[in-house]
């Protein structure tokens, strides 16, 4: 949009991203990742030499809103192609965008093995507990209790384990340079996680390894609440058993043996 004689810009759309409206549902977090993902790509200037891996699921569409180059995967297989990609074009900047249904249950070997070889790659996990654009299956994020359309009666962690805490269970692996978790249901929160997702790429940009941020995200559609209430849900349920922080970055390791 145009600025006309005497308004000023206070508040403008990065220019990584395109002109289209989202398909995300009202409430959804999937727009602010994507917002934070392009700012970091504008503020590092490499748009024109970053390729993006659409994964499947909602976040699937993020390849019409981020104007890099992309490469759709398979299902699960995000950080397969990536792999491949990176490995062809060292010399771009490479990423992932996947959903919890996608990197931690039909993906979790390929995240888990791409991560222990170290891929020069970053990768962006939303977890909203639940699949997405399939209507609201469990996924391995689901927390105990949670009534899905396939657990009807609540997660039992007996039958089906306790949710999946994917930045811990990748941050000992030698090849990760950089595992995070943060969330997108408030401004502070939303703060950080830009941060995590600059060191992310950052860690790339130094050939240091595979860069892993988890977003915590509302799916208010699936989980049949009111925005608000999907946006409280994660301070109130999420985090306390998904805990915001840094749990691997070894830049921070070298400073502090430096
Ligand atoms: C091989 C294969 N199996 C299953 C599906 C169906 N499918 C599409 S998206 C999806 C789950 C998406 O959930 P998630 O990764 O959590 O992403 P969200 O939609 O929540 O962002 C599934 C099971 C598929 N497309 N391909
Ligand atoms: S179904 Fe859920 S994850 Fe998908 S766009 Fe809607 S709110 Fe977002």
């Amino acid at each position: 949009m145009s600025i006309q004689p005497g308004e000023k810009l206070v508040f403008g759309a990065p220019s990584t991203l395109s002109d289209r409206l989202t398909h995300y549902c009202p409430g959804c977090h999937h727009g602010i990742g994507t917002r934070l993902v392009a700012e970091v790509l504008e503020e590092f200037g490499c748009i024109k030499e970053t390729i993006g891996v659409a994964s499947v699921g909602c976040s699937v569409f993020t390849y019409n809103y981020i104007v890099a180059d992309w490469v759709e995967a398979a299902h699960g297989r995000a950080c397969a192609t990536a792999t491949g990609v990176k490995r062809a074009r060292p010399d771009r900047m490479v990423f992932t965008y996947q959903g919890d249904g996608d990197l931690a249950a039909i993906g979790f070997n390929e995240s888990v093995q791409a991560a222990n070889r170290g891929e020069h790659i970053t990768v962006i996990f939303v977890n909203n507990t639940i699949y997405g654009m399939t209507g609201g299956q469990m996924a391995p994020t689901s927390l105990i209790g949670q009534k899905t359309t396939t657990s009807p009666r609540g997660r039992n962690p007996k039958k089906e384990g306790a949710p999946l805490r994917m930045a811990e269970l990748l941050a000992p692996l030698d090849g990760v340079a950089f595992s995070a978790r943060c969330a997108m249901d408030s401004v502070a929160h939303v703060n950080a996680a830009k941060r995590a997702i600059r060191k992310a790429f950052d860690v790339q940009r130094q050939n240091l390894g595979f860069g892993f941020v988890e977003l915590l995200s509302g799916c208010p559609t699936n989980l049949h609440m009111d925005p608000l209430s999907a946006n409280r849900r994660v301070r109130e349920e999420m985090i306390p058993y998904f805990p915001l922080g840094v749990f691997k970055d070894v830049t921070a390791n070298e400073k502090a043996g430096a």
